[in-house]
């Protein structure tokens, strides 16, 4: 850092030289192995196996200084994990706008299309510990750290666009319910059963985001493949003093999809660092993840336009009513160093704005705006936290707060006040200004109280109109979610309390839920009588918004997409050729998974090598299988007990399934179709192996409805998978 008299935003700052600001300021304290080892004092340490003792078997000596160092270190090598996104993992990358915004904001980052900010970009769970498992059911954080010219702007979102309380006061009390019980820390990970919903019922300003939650969203297949949205109503000011209210939406170009629940449930066994592998490995391979930053924007004189309070955080301004305008993309496109240094240390605040980027009244936004400093306080030790490398500014700050822990900055001069004016003769005043930034002068002439608004007390239309958006397979996810979490409740009378809530969202969601619950009909009276209930109805100019299902989203294509060909002694590999190249070629990626580590011999001699195995990757870290021909193969993997769960278990969570001449005697083993016409959706059978199959045209037509099986994502209206025995 270069510290300079200058306040930052005092002067526009030399154009920035693209995404590489940021690297290059890392680069500055980034250290290699070296090729021997010092003491942190820089003295060259001669054995690091024995520490200093008296006579080979005596005691070790407290001068050793070697090992004090080296034990009082490691002894102070963690930090308290975040109260709440404690689980996270993070990447570099790029923001580039499309077109200047400057009609809208003057932030300076949404001026000019050939600049690109560097980004930093960190998701979570929520309630997890740091060391939990990804594929839990929980919101995701989406939190963007762009590096701009005047200053860092931190966008603080979640992939879900609404929250579950409208009023910060409640959040240590959402937390405290959601997080493991106290006494005993259970459950880790999920959120807590008896106390959760204890609060969810009796607060239904949560039945909004109980529904997000209670969704595919909140078990995404990919981190790459979520939305991120900034959740509160924020502003844009230009440079003339205008202002906009704005919703932010980062859209992912992979489309948005979600993971079976069972699925999710055992990947948490099987590979705990599922999405945090997915994300860095795709990196690693150059498929850099990528989201468009949408806006919708409100003109400040028509803040009640609509028929909701724009400040309410439980509330979305549908698409319909308010267009998402694609203003940007995100790229991602580097994997951290180190871990603890960038992912563990980087401090996100909502109040980390930059000029042209203004707060609205939202009282969750204003409580978030003094939480998150406070919380890097106890967290990083100490006031300094903005001098770490992944968070210092790529532009120069100054400023004369001074010393506290773990200073790095070394301020010259016996100059630290302003006004002054003793540093070199003149007189050093910072007074007012059209520089740096403003805040957008809102009048509030208004008295002093603790009440919330009553153009806040809805809870339940939007809940309805996201119920009412679902395809109808959405819609039976939601429903069984809503039944498992809630079967974990021992208190029947939270399960009724519950129900009777949702009554007011769909009565038949409500009846469909109790069904197996063992409690009562749901009873809206009875929600209605409590408190915190209000009657306010908000009336919505629509019944349903498409932008609030996942089917159909994305692009359309199988990138990144994670495809198993089973494979055992006897396969006929040549039938496999112009499938898996046709897969290859349209991004997806491919792993022969063996009963074992090595090869297997084709049927024509040839070996084929194993990338996994049927125990070590099993079907749930795919999206799609293939089973090849060959008659002996074939056989011998409808008698592999794994390999027919494999099939079976992708089957079930509605995963496309290819098979190829003998293969789809595999099928039938499992008693899956039967007859060509009877095969069910996302099932793909070549009756002849591909080699025998004439010409190429057949052979890609097979590869052809393979892809787009797997473009689906999932087949969730296949039926009667309940019956699937994995
Ligand atoms: Fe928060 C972390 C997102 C409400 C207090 N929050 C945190 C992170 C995300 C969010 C993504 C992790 C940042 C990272 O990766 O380091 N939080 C949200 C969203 C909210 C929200 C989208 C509502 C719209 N949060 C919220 C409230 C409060 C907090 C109302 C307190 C009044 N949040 C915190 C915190 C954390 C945090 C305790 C924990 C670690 C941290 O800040 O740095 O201060």
């Amino acid at each position: 850092m270069t510290p300079t008299n200058k306040t930052a935003g005092s002067r526009r700052p030399k154009p920035a030289n693209g995404s590489n600001d940021k690297q290059e300021q890392l680069a500055a304290s980034t250290a290699e192995n070296a090729p021997r080892l010092t003491t942190n004092q820089g003295v060259q340490v001669p054995d690091n196996h024995n520490s200093l003792r008296a006579g080979v078997r005596g005691p070790s000596l407290l001068e050793d200084f070697i090992l004090r160092e080296k034990i009082t270190h490691f002894d102070h090598e963690r930090i308290p994990e975040r109260v709440v996104h404690a689980r996270g993992e993070a990447a570099h990358g790029y923001f580039e706008v499309y077109r200047s915004m400057s009609q809208f904001t003057s932030a300076d980052f949404l001026q000019d299309p050939s600049v690109k900010t560097p980004v930093f970009v960190r998701f979570s769970t929520v309630a997890g510990s740091r060391g939990s498992a990804d594929t839990v059911r929980d919101v995701r954080g989406f939190a963007v750290k762009f590096y701009t010219r005047e200053g860092n702007y931190d966008l603080v979102g979640n992939n879900i666009p609404v929250f579950f309380i409208q009023d910060a006061i409640k959040f240590p009390d959402l937390i405290h319910a959601v997080k493991p019980e106290p006494h005993h820390e259970m459950p880790q990970a999920a959120s807590a059963h008896d106390t959760f919903w204890d609060f969810a019922s009796l607060m239904p300003e949560t039945t909004h985001m109980l529904m997000w939650a209670m969704s595919d969203r909140a078990i995404p297949r990919s981190l790459r493949m979520m939305e991120g949205f900034g959740v509160h109503s924020f502003r844009f000011v230009n440079a003339r003093g205008e202002s906009h209210f704005v919703k932010f939406h980062w859209k992912p170009k992979l489309g948005i999809h979600g993971l079976a629940w069972d699925e999710a449930q055992k990947i948490a066994g099987k590979d705990p660092d599922f999405h945090r592998r997915d994300l860095w490995e795709a990196i690693a391979r150059g498929d850099f993840p990528e989201w468009e930053l949408g806006v919708q924007m409100i003109p400040q004189d028509k803040e009640h336009s609509l028929p909701f309070d724009l400040l309410d955080p439980t509330k979305l301004i549908p698409e319909e009513m308010v267009p998402v305008q694609r203003i940007g993309r995100l790229v991602l496109n580097r994997n951290p160093d180190n871990f603890f240094a960038e992912t563990e240390q980087v401090a996100f605040h909502p109040g980390h704005v930059v000029p042209g980027i203004d707060f609205s009244n939202d009282p969750l936004l204003q409580g978030r705006l003094f939480s998150y400093t406070d919380t890097q306080l106890s967290r990083l030790g100490g006031p300094n936290f903005h001098e770490l490398p992944i968070n210092k500014s790529v532009c120069p700050f100054h400023n004369f707060q001074r010393d506290g822990m773990h200073r790095q900055t070394i301020s010259r001069g016996h100059v630290a006040y302003e006004p002054h004016s003793l540093n070199d003769g003149k007189e050093f005043r910072i007074d007012g200004g059209s520089a740096g930034f403003q805040s957008f002068p809102e009048e509030i002439e208004t008295p002093k109280l603790r009440r919330r608004s009553p153009s806040f007390d809805d809870h339940f239309t939007q809940a309805r109109l996201f119920f009412n958006s679902q395809s109808a397979a959405e819609k039976e996810h939601i429903i069984a979610a809503f039944r498992f979490e809630l079967s974990k409740v021992t208190a029947p009378i939270i399960r009724q309390r519950m129900v009777d809530n949702l009554a007011h969202v769909d009565e038949k969601l409500a009846r469909r839920v109790a069904e197996p619950l063992g409690i009562g009909a749901p009873d809206p009276k009875a929600a209605a009588g409590r408190a915190g209930f209000r009657e306010h109805r908000m009336k919505l100019p629509i019944e349903e918004s498409a932008a609030l299902r996942m089917v159909d989203s994305g692009d359309g294509s199988i990138k990144t997409r994670q495809v198993a060909i089973l494979a055992m002694d006897g396969i006929d590999s040549a039938s496999l050729k112009p499938i898996r190249e046709a897969l290859e070629q349209a991004g997806a990626q491919c792993k022969v998974v063996g009963p074992r580590l090595g090869t297997v011999t084709s049927a024509s001699r040839r070996q084929l090598e194993i990338d996994a195995t049927f125990q070590n990757t099993p079907s749930v870290m795919f999206d799609a299988v293939l089973v090849p021909a060959g008659a002996p193969g074939a056989e011998a993997l409808a008698h592999n007990g794994d390999a027919v769960h494999f099939v079976l278990e992708a089957y079930k969570h509605c995963k496309a399934v290819c098979t190829v001449g003998e293969g789809v005697q595999l099928l039938a083993t499992l008693g899956i179709g039967g007859d060509a016409k009877a095969y069910p959706a996302g099932v793909v059978v070549a009756a002849t192996p591909t080699t025998n199959l004439g010409d190429n045209t057949a052979a890609l037509k097979i590869a052809h409805d393979f892809i787009a099986a797997i473009a689906k994502h999932r087949h969730w209206d296949r039926v009667n998978v309940d019956a699937v025995p994995a």
